[in-house]
């Protein structure tokens, strides 16, 4: 590895609807550049290790209520707690692969009816994404695939307004899959565009701050 000062790792997001296949398909992403031989580890957001993330936890399993506001700055406290080792790891050539980052934030927060810059304020200063990669899957599609697990906004009338939110919030940054598509076939086209991604990381490339 012929590292140059501003080489570093890329940060790689994964969005979608609740059971459009994002977990399977970070794994097989990990893998696909472990092989690679590149430093990759795999995040996830909420991230219920922490104190706020077990708060966000009992949330979401319906074991607590909480104004939405309050919960949406939960979700976004839980990204600011994580955000000096996850510009450490990046600086230290480690790519994230990262499943849900603020547009799960905002999506969610704003299909419930919260304006949505309200929404995206706490998110600025937060480090942007090198790639957005969305795994777009119809509502019907996902609430088909079944399993979801009863937690909070899983029911297709509200993943219906996640999928609208989500529409306006796509910038350059952001890659869209088909997720109906066969499981090898979005992990191939997964893999080529963060295999791209890393690259021109790589070769340095400025880390940037949400929203620009
Ligand atoms: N979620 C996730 C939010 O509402 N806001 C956020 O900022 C994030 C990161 O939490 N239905 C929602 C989306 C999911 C739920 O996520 C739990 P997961 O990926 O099932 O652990």
């Amino acid at each position: 590895n012929n590292h140059k000062s501003d080489s570093r790792g890329a940060l790689i997001v994964l969005e979608g609807l609740d059971r459009c296949g994002k977990t399977s398909q970070s794994s097989r992403l990990l893998s696909f550049l472990e092989r690679l031989g590149y430093l990759v580890e795999s995040w996830h957001f909420p991230d219920r290790n922490t104190g706020v993330g077990q708060m966000i936890s009992s949330y979401l399993a319906n074991e607590a209520q909480l104004d939405d506001h309050a919960i949406h700055l939960l979700f976004s406290a839980n990204r600011w707690e994580k955000r000096s080792l996850m510009e450490t790891r990046l600086r230290s050539g480690t790519t994230l692969i990262v499943d849900r980052y603020s547009y799960s934030g905002v999506a969610f927060s704003s299909a419930k009816g919260l304006d949505i810059e309200w929404c995206k304020a706490p998110e600025m200063g937060l480090l942007a994404p090198d790639l957005v990669l969305y795994l777009d899957i119809p509502p019907e599609k996902a609430a088909e695939r079944g399993g979801y697990g009863g937690e909070r906004y899983e029911q297709l009338e509200f993943q219906r307004k996640v999928a609208h939110s989500y529409q306006l919030l796509h910038d350059v940054s952001w890659k869209t899959v088909d997720a109906c598509l066969p499981i090898e076939d979005v992990e191939k086209q997964l893999g080529e565009m963060a295999l791209d991604c890393v690259t021109t990381c790589q070769k340095g490339k400025a880390l940037s701050q949400l929203w620009s």
